[in-house]
């Protein structure tokens, strides 16, 4: 009997969630000036797929709130098959417990808050399906996010200076908060890139500081579409970090989330030197 109600509970779960998808996509492809050239998938990944191509497309208009509450329902049932991860769950460095190392997608991440790699722009990367940083947390975020990077930015009034940070909230992230920075497009090291790499890190925690936030996570801000060299970002990420830790003691957890295996190897060994150089 048990087993039957669970199938059942499944079932309904699954054809509510495809009944919203399609609800989702419909309004979605309906924004477009060529709507009647899209047709809606048949399986559940493609629809989710075309749900990230389309709301990566989109530009900050107004979303209609069942729109809305439909697209938080579909993340947030997204969110429950990816394994979240909470601070006290990654392993801290043995000579600063207060850095970690953590290899993944930083989405996962239930933090206070996660910094993304922004452009200039500021409203996340309009190429859809991307395999940016930016793209990836605008599309777990939700809709809203860009919506609120664009209130910021239409108050600005210009594009957001390299090295320089905002904040918004984390929508349909486990994070609470996004500080979004940008940081320097990789010219040769003949263009002060690190220290606009340095700006980009210390504005982010200060960032958090002034909001009180305990928890942050970095990514390898720039080595990616930047085209930084990774191990000298590496040894200026960490090296910014720790200074600022040094005088810092209200910011509890600061962790470096890298994509790959050999990312995360690069900046295990920055931690290292830098904490042992610290240390002697
Ligand atoms: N979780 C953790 N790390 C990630 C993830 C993820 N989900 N996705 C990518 N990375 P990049 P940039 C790593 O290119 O170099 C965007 O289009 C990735 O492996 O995202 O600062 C913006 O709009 C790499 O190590 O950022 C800008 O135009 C790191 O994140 C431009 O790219 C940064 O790669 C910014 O370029």
């Amino acid at each position: 009997m048990r087993s039957i109600s669970l199938f059942r509970l499944f079932y309904i779960h699954h054809i509510i969630g495809m009944d919203e998808l399609d609800y989702i996509l419909r309004e979605l492809v309906g924004e477009l000036d060529q709507s009647h050239s899209v047709s809606i998938p048949k399986f559940l990944e493609d629809k989710r797929k075309l749900m990230r191509y389309l709301t990566n497309l989109r530009p900050p208009w107004p979303v209609p709130e069942k729109l809305l509450l439909a697209q938080d329902a579909e993340l947030a049932r997204q969110l429950a098959e990816k394994e979240v991860v909470y601070p006290n769950q990654i392993n801290s460095s043995s000579l600063d417990p207060r850095i970690k190392l953590w290899q993944g997608d930083i989405t996962c991440l239930a933090v206070d808050a996660i910094v993304n790699a922004a452009n200039n722009q500021l409203l996340g990367c309009f190429l859809p399906l991307h395999g940016c940083i930016d793209n990836a947390i605008h599309s777990a975020a939700g809709i809203q996010l860009r919506l609120e990077c664009n209130e910021l930015m239409k108050i600005q009034g210009h594009p957001e200076s390299t090295g320089s940070a905002k904040i918004t909230s984390g929508y349909n992230l486990p994070a609470k908060f996004v500080i979004h920075t940008v940081g320097p497009v990789w010219l040769g090291g003949f263009h002060v890139e690190s220290e606009l790499l340095k700006q980009a890190y210390r504005n982010s925690l200060k960032l958090a500081v002034a909001r009180g936030l305990k928890s942050i996570a970095f990514p390898s801000i720039s080595t990616g579409a930047y085209g930084y060299p990774i191990e000298e970002a590496s040894r200026i990420a960490t090296k910014t970090v720790v200074d600022f830790l040094e005088n810092e003691d209200k910011l509890e957890q600061v962790t470096f989330v890298l994509f790959s295996e050999a990312d995360f190897q690069i900046y295990a060994q920055a931690v290292e030197a830098i904490l042992t150089k610290n240390e002697a």
